[in-house]
């Protein structure tokens, strides 16, 4: 299929560069860190050969939000939304942006999306799961409180929120002590986002915001599965819940998921089926995974055509204003 669209593509400026170097697989770490820094060369000819027509690009993880200093990660916030802008208005046919935010701080990560939208022309905001705050072992998640009007703007810019993985600190995570092999993108990074967003939902975010939404990648970190079981417990055992509506309600209503990383049918067919076809996205995680991996098999993915239409371009050109060139 030509003309696809991808959204969960990263690149990384130098100095937010060495947080990806556990990610590179066998010793390529060279070639993962020249083509988290190129923004055009290598990274459209991929595009080309395989059929992406648009791709939105966002900050490798964690970067802002492992910075505790709330002026130095709104800083760097900024300055990484600027090199994106400049590089997404050299290419504005290929190219988008989604904003990275200094989430350490609620007003300031208010502020800089709005700048972002309304003045760099970004298409929402991407970040990488909690954010460490005034000290490496304090952290919030985003049902807090303090995140209330940060929420209101969100809403009201009516761009998407796309929660995107980051590893757990371990002083918090015994459980993955000694097996390495959990952690990223194995499993930790699902099971991280997957309660983050559940938190989210729980904390009756979506019936204070109707019209927020939320993105998560790889097929939605395993929530379309277990939203069955997940709701069927909560119902049982509903503990003072703040949510007026079930988890799965709010999938339906307010959450969309890319296929980023997860290339397997079956799931895909889970989602689809737990969402609808119209809540799914096609997007490879790019430079993290192969372009050809993720378009090879989507291409040929037994699923109705419809729906291939649907997911690999025309959902994503209807809410982020993209032109369609599907074949
Ligand atoms: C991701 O962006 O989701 C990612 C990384 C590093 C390794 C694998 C991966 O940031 O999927
Ligand atoms: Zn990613």
């Amino acid at each position: 299929m030509i003309g696809k669209i991808a959204l969960e593509e990263h690149f990384a400026l130098p100095e937010t560069l060495a947080d990806s170097t556990p990610y590179a697989a066998g010793g390529s770490w060279s070639l993962l860190e020249q083509r988290l820094l190129d923004r055009h060369d290598h990274r459209l000819s991929e595009m080309d050969a395989h059929g992406i027509a648009f791709a939105i690009l966002s900050l490798n993880s964690p970067a802002i939000q492992a910075i505790p200093d709330r002026a130095r990660a709104a800083e760097t916030a900024r300055r990484a939304n600027d090199a994106l802008a400049e590089s997404v208005t050299k290419r504005p046919d290929r190219l988008g942006g989604f904003a990275a935010l200094p989430m350490q701080d609620p007003d300031a990560a208010a502020g800089e999306l709005t700048r972002a939208v309304r003045e760099l022309g970004f298409k929402g905001a991407l970040v990488n799961g909690f954010s460490q705050v005034d000290a490496p072992d304090r952290v919030a998640y985003y049902d807090d409180p303090a995140y209330a009007s940060f929420w209101g703007q969100v809403e009201q810019l009516d761009v998407p929120f796309y929660l995107h993985p980051r590893e757990p600190l371990l002083s918090r995570e015994p459980i993955y002590e000694g097996h390495p092999w959990l952690l990223g993108p194995a499993w930790a990074f699902a099971a991280e986002t997957a309660v983050h967003a559940l938190r989210l939902m729980a904390s009756g975010l979506f019936d204070r915001h109707p019209r927020l939404t939320l993105f998560l990648g790889h097929l939605g970190e395993g929530l379309p599965y277990n939203v069955w079981r997940i709701d069927h417990r909560i119902a049982k055992m509903p503990r003072g819940i703040p949510a007026r509506r079930t988890m799965a309600e709010y999938l339906r209503s307010n959450v969309f998921v890319t296929t980023s990383g997860h290339f397997r049918t079956p799931a895909l067919l889970d989602a689809i089926a737990e969402l609808g076809a119209d809540r799914i996205l096609f997007s490879v995680d790019y430079p993290f995974e192969d372009t050809r991996d993720g378009a090879a098999w989507f291409d040929s993915a037994e699923i109705a055509e419809p729906d291939r239409l649907k997911i690999g371009c025309l959902n994503a050109a209807r809410l982020f204003d993209i032109p369609v060139r599907a074949g």
